[in-house]
């Protein structure tokens, strides 16, 4: 048998052990009120994924750093998609989030973010295009941030739409440039709204200030890269990575100013203090705060029917605590949080949810697979299970 054979046959059995595992621990009495669900494989073998989105039930792209787009049908890689842009592979940097608009059905508009860079630095960058069969085409850049910056971290490179069809994208502070968060004539450490095509809104709230930048949606921002539109409370809900300690979930409204470095809950990875202010005048203070750190990675607001009882709750996977983190919100209150899949070890780079409601999580790094959750009582196909 080939190794590459053994190790998929015995990761199948690992996760056929953990199966059984989840089960049993959320039998014990007044344990984690998630409810009970099955673990099954649908994909196998990714090189660094990134993010994922469903075109239907059982068929989705997933994005790998390398810049590579994957089309996934019924639990199979189907073909990679050809004519992707050259992005730059390097420290976080590289092919990134996937977003469909949301009338996608009639104008099969698809959205990508990723790390642009030129001969003057880099940036993170949002291009769309349409897919005929394999090949992405009719490509149009949306966004480019600017300053360019020289650092292959901290792009944010997060999409989500809103309501009226426009776009926000997080982009991240580049880490060496974190001023720039506080800087209205620089698109570092920001909430950035554009219209679907790329234009600029006409009522973006900095839209008719000369000296600021007219895409500026908010400020004071570090790396987000959790951005949903929450449909129950109508209102934009953002997380982002602190730096040591300090990850936040802030609810995001226009032209706000939400701190970053001049007041954050974290301390510098060398453990030197970033600011002296835990508060300061006319800067927001996250809704939610993760100290230590657990290094929050993409989040969704669930609607489906399978899981009744997360109905509305926001759903938020981690890379430094390994688990998906349930966040039970009551009356736009966020109440309580649990952690599930813990045991699994593993970073969590995305989520989503299909059709059915049925739970997806993409893990992270090289080796890595794409994690179906069903309710307990839900017939799970086996041939959705990648085998041989
Ligand atoms: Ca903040």
């Amino acid at each position: 048998m080939n190794p590459l054979r053994r190790v998929r046959r015995y990761s199948l059995m690992f996760f056929a052990l953990l199966n059984v595992y989840s089960l049993a621990l959320f039998a014990e009495p007044n344990e984690n009120p998630f409810p009970e669900f099955k673990l099954s494989l649908v994909v196998t073998d990714l090189n660094n994924p990134w993010a994922f989105v469903f075109l239907e039930q059982d068929k989705l792209l997933i994005t790998e750093k390398s810049g590579r787009l994957l089309l996934v049908q019924h639990g199979h890689i189907q073909s990679w998609i050809l004519g992707i842009p050259e992005v730059l592979n390097q420290g976080q940097g590289g092919l990134m989030d996937v977003a469909l608009h949301p009338d996608y059905q009639n104008n099969g508009w698809i959205y990508l973010s990723y790390a642009y860079e030129d001969d003057e630095g880099n940036a993170t960058r949002v291009i769309r295009g349409h897919l005929d069969n394999y090949t992405f085409i009719d490509q149009q850049i949306i966004f480019t941030a600017s300053p360019l910056k020289q650092t292959p971290v901290h792009y944010g490179a997060r999409l989500a739409f809103l309501p009226d069809n426009s776009l926000l994208i997080t982009v991240g502070d580049g880490f060496d440039y974190r001023e720039e968060a506080q800087r209205l004539t620089s698109q570092l450490g920001k909430i950035i709204r554009v219209n679907d095509d790329g234009s600029l809104p006409s009522d973006n709230p900095f839209a008719s200030h000369k000296e600021y930048d007219p895409y500026i949606y908010s400020y004071g921002h570090r790396n987000p890269q959790g951005l949903i539109y929450d449909h129950v409370n109508n209102r934009i809900i953002a997380h982002e990575h602190g730096p040591t300690g300090g990850d936040e979930i802030n609810v995001i409204e226009a032209g706000e100013n939400y701190g970053w470095p001049v007041i954050t809950k974290g301390t510098d990875y060398s453990g030197a203090l970033i600011s002296p202010y835990k508060t300061y005048p006319g800067m927001r203070l996250p809704n939610f705060d993760w100290t230590p750190s657990v290094a929050p990675s993409s989040m969704i607001q669930y609607k489906g029917a399978m899981f009744n009882e997360l109905k509305g709750d926001l759903l938020i996977s981690t890379l430094k605590s390994h688990d998906i983190k349930w966040l039970q919100m009551k009356d736009n209150q966020f109440i309580q949080q649990h952690s599930i899949l813990g045991h699994l070890n593993h970073r969590i780079r995305d989520i989503d949810e299909d059709g059915d409601g049925a739970i997806y999580v993409l893990t992270d790094g090289e080796n890595a697979s794409l994690i179906k959750l069903t309710a307990k009582d839900v017939i799970v196909e086996t041939s959705q299970i990648t085998t041989e």
